[in-house]
């Protein structure tokens, strides 16, 4: 396919088709909504997680009634040292947000090679469904975990590549229409605080939780009740079609071998970009306790809300963004995928420019809430420069009878990332403000100079995205 023939249909209002909703197949918009209402269930669970744990289920008398509790603090004390409910509680919520990204790697080669996706979604979306409930008894709270991450492991990836699955090879359309549903994930993520959290701290902790148990039951419902409109576009159904069952005959053609081994290495430095971007619920969310001053006209906001600043701007922002990339493209000049995934990088740590500057201000006090609002605008766009861009990669350029599994390990790089992320903040406390966030931009650029450096190899791998 030549370059012109892609750059025809660049612009989605170019290529109507009868139905399309804001130049976007429905099915977008099914997906959009599924993946909403999951995220609102994840997001939401994970707001009242620690709290949970720290203020209500690590009490003695209630722990003593949890099915694993002894074995798994003493598995974590013999690694760690002793742990009072505190560090024991971030230790799980660490390993717990961290697992939900490993099993998609699994979810993913479930689905390419025995149920296809759809099956695959929809026994993750239950298997979810049952662990937000199992959440109401306190002595099964790591069978539920357990459900989750499972039920994570075979939903996330599925839905990520399905998005890509509606847009014949080449349609441009396709990294606008990953931002879209980006904006789904975000949406999810920006209302669920509010549900979730509210209902769990002032009305009670199993409120909370089983409204993340009827969010995930919305999704699976949109999911079923939306079908007709998720079918794929017909060249890659024909494409499936034809690889479907030669997994283990169909040895790998240069080109494709090229293309996984691009992939694995944008994830590898994908895991320095998380491991520096995931600051924000770690390291950051001290400094916005520590040394932010939340307080307006006399009332003080909780520092948690900090964490809604992202949702909101990929909000916000994602539409600009969007029009931007088609502004561009309109001139031919358009990034590549992987040109905008090193500005990502860039911008992640032009982000943490901002917060040395911050902690020189700052010292020891209390500084403004608007360095955070700035820095994680800035450190937002990155996040759209990089990840709805990446899922849009993997999709057009894996093998399509591996997509899946190659959307798991992009999943797999952020598992890595949360756990990298972990890693470095243990360097918060006994490194200067300023040189601990000088040491995240380092990283940042880092990563952003060998992006931009494999550009053009990566670029002979990709083909021309
Ligand atoms: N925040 C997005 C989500 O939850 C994308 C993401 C996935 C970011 C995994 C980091 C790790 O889907
Ligand atoms: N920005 C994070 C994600 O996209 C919350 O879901």
């Amino acid at each position: 396919m030549t370059v012109n023939s892609q750059t025809s249909n660049a612009v989605g209002t170019v290529h109507h088709n009868e139905g399309d909703i804001f130049g976007h197949p429905k099915g977008l918009y099914v997906l959009f909504l599924t993946e909403m209402w999951e995220r609102m269930s994840y997001y939401g669970m994970r707001a009242l997680l620690v709290l949970y744990m720290i203020n209500h289920l690590f009490n003695p008398e209630v722990s003593q009634g949890v099915l694993g509790f002894a074995q798994i603090k003493g598995a974590l004390e013999a690694t760690f040292g002793p742990l009072a409910p505190q560090p024991l509680s971030s230790q799980i919520y660490g390993l717990y947000t961290a697992f939900v990204y490993f099993t998609p790697f699994f979810g993913g080669i479930i689905a390419d090679r025995w149920w296809g996706q759809k099956k695959t979604v929809v026994v993750g979306g239950v298997l979810m469904i049952i662990g937000h409930f199992l959440m109401a008894a306190e002595s099964l709270f790591f069978v539920a975990l357990l459900f989750l991450i499972i039920g994570n492991g075979a939903f996330k990836p599925n839905v990520s590549t399905q998005v890509g699955d509606l847009y014949a090879p080449g349609d441009s359309r396709r990294d606008g229409s990953f931002i879209i549903f980006y904006m789904g994930i975000n949406l999810g993520a920006l209302i669920a605080p509010f549900i979730c959290g509210t209902l769990g701290q002032k009305v009670g902790w199993h409120w909370g939780f089983g409204a993340a148990g009827v969010g995930m039951i919305l999704g699976l419902i949109v999911y079923l009740f939306g079908q007709k409109y998720i079918q794929p576009h017909p060249e890659n159904a024909a494409k499936k079609l034809e690889s479907a069952g030669k997994l283990e005959k169909t040895p790998f053609t240069a080109g494709e071998k090229k293309a996984i081994w691009a992939l694995v290495v944008l994830c590898a430095l994908n895991i320095v970009f998380w491991g520096v971007y995931e600051q924000q619920g770690n390291t950051m969310q001290i400094f916005a306790d520590k040394q932010t001053d939340w307080v307006f006209f006399g009332w003080e906001m909780p520092s948690t809300w900090f964490q809604a600043f992202n949702p909101f701007f990929i909000m916000l922002f994602s539409p600009l963004l969007v029009m931007f990339w088609q502004w561009q493209a309109k001139r031919g000049k358009e990034p590549t995928s992987v040109t905008k995934m090193a500005l990502g990088c860039a911008l992640l740590a032009a982000a943490f420019g901002i917060m040395i500057m911050a902690a020189l201000t700052v010292g020891e006090g209390r500084g403004t809430v608007l360095w955070l609002v700035v820095t994680t605008l800035v450190l937002t766009i990155g996040e759209l420069y990089l990840s709805p861009i990446g899922l849009s990669l993997v999709t057009k350029v894996a093998p399509a009878r591996i997509v899946s599994m190659m959307m798991g390990m992009w999943f797999l790089s952020s598992f890595f990332g949360n756990y990298l992320s972990g890693y470095l903040g243990t360097f918060y406390d006994s490194m200067s403000r300023e040189s601990f966030f000088g040491m995240m931009a380092i990283l940042s650029i880092v990563a952003a100079i060998s992006m931009a450096a494999f550009n053009k190899p990566l670029r002979s791998a990709l083909g021309d995205h």
